[in-house]
């Protein structure tokens, strides 16, 4: 074929951290604490209601409703009503995704339109970035600093609402959030929120806010759906996972909850492409929320034990960098760890591949060299900034002890042999 094959709209968006990684790290056998999944099973409740699910009847192994499985809307419905304080509609307030990825993908293709701006705070989850352009839209970048004094923990990182605030034009349609964030861990207090909702609300903007990690945060950090601010709900698209929220992101079960008018042009969008999710993780998903919803607050709740038990490995594995000379920065919330590389670099060899951002060369060669994989920051910035962030790798800690383990004596060899 003479003619150009491929689309406009993917030009420039081909190469993908995960996909990059995710290979090497399989590759070298490298113990991963790189890609964002827990290598502990899901809690027994979902396993069990999973597996009741395909060894029931037909109807669970068949399509079910195109917009979300009925019992698995309606539960959405009342857990997350209860938050917000309002009714949310099963029918016509949710869409079940596959996973979040999808949800996102749906918000803006339904949404942005050729020329739109949106808002982009970094760092940011790799994905807004390319699913923007595809839709046409243009990303326009705002970043979280760190306070000139300190810097220990994703608190430290804070936005200028003066610098947020010019970002808004007359083309800004919408400005995607994600708290807990990922890769950083910092969780948005009500007065960043507030700040980001007055600005929405002045210039009639959406708010996109990725909450895949809503129920992971540490140390008294509360999580703050913004769509629970006045005048939010009706701008704003809620998005979560089931993956993360239950541990299973095989499952691939994620939603978008927001006002129906908004709801209606995702539908739109997800009648024409994947049309269905998976029925029988729906099902089984609608379960783990109806056990949630009785447990909701008390101890046997998976959404108080999850947390609590991360907090301890996030812990450990904060001690673990300090002692080999790596700065973490104690995220609030999530499951991930940045660290600061720039104390360690002096005592590397010159790495290969000077064209790449440092992080990159340097995680490549922690894989090669020592087996051991995480993520290059500067993945989670725009093109125009991560040249300013190489000095920082992403640590996953949703992991077994005995892989936190395998890490630290990876790291404590190294730090002895230099
Ligand atoms: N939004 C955020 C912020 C996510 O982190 C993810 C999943 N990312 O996990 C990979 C990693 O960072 O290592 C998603 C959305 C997508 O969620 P789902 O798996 O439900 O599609």
């Amino acid at each position: 074929m003479s003619r150009q094959l491929h689309a406009r709209r993917i030009e420039g968006i081909d190469k993908n951290v995960w996909v990059e990684f995710t290979q090497l790290a399989a590759e070298y056998k490298a113990v991963n604490l790189g890609q964002g999944f827990p290598d502990f099973p899901p809690p027994s409740f979902v396993q069990e209601a999973f597996c009741k699910a395909v060894s029931g009847g037909f109807a669970l192994h068949q399509y079910t409703r195109a917009f979300g499985h009925p019992p698995l809307v309606k539960i959405l419905a009342k857990f997350f009503g209860r938050i917000v304080g309002r009714d949310i509609d099963p029918l016509d307030d949710i869409l079940v995704t596959v996973g979040a990825y999808q949800a996102l993908f749906c918000t803006f293709q339904a949404l942005i339109d050729d020329g739109d701006e949106v808002i982009i705070i970094e760092p940011f989850f790799d994905c807004y970035q390319p699913m923007v352009k595809m839709a046409g839209g243009k990303c326009v970048y705002v970043p979280l600093r760190p306070k000139k004094d300190k810097c220990e923990t994703s608190a430290d990182w804070v936005l200028s609402p003066g610098e947020l605030a010019s970002k808004f034009t007359s083309h800004t349609k919408a400005i995607i959030l994600n708290t807990p964030n990922n890769p950083l861990g910092k969780v948005f207090n009500r007065e960043e929120l507030q700040v980001i909702s007055d600005l929405c609300i002045k210039h009639d903007v959406l708010c996109i806010s990725d909450e895949v990690y809503e129920w992971l945060t540490y140390n008294g950090a509360k999580h703050i759906k913004i769509a629970s601010l006045p005048g939010m709900w009706e701008r704003t698209i809620t998005i979560g996972s089931a993956g993360k929220t239950f541990s299973a992101t095989g499952w691939k079960v994620g939603w978008a909850i927001g006002s129906t008018h908004i709801l209606k042009h995702l539908r739109t969008v997800h009648q024409n492409s994947v049309y269905h999710c998976p029925t029988a993780a729906q099902e089984a998903v609608a379960h783990g929320f109806q056990r949630e919803f009785e447990q909701f607050g008390k101890p046997e709740s998976y959404f108080i034990q999850l947390p609590a038990n991360l907090q301890v490995k996030r812990q450990k594995l904060a001690q673990c960098l300090k002692s080999v000379g790596l700065q973490p920065i104690i995220p609030e919330g999530g499951y991930f760890m940045m660290a600061d590389i720039s104390a360690i670099k002096a005592n590397l060899p010159d790495l290969p591949g000077q064209d790449e951002p440092y992080d990159h060369r340097f995680v490549k060669w922690l894989i090669k060299n020592k087996r051991l994989a995480t993520i290059p920051v500067s993945a989670f910035y725009s093109h125009e900034h991560c040249k300013d962030f190489p000095n920082y790798i992403r640590f996953c800690f949703a992991k077994e002890d005995f892989t936190l383990n395998a890490a630290e004596k990876i790291l404590q060899e190294w730090s002895e042999s230099k």
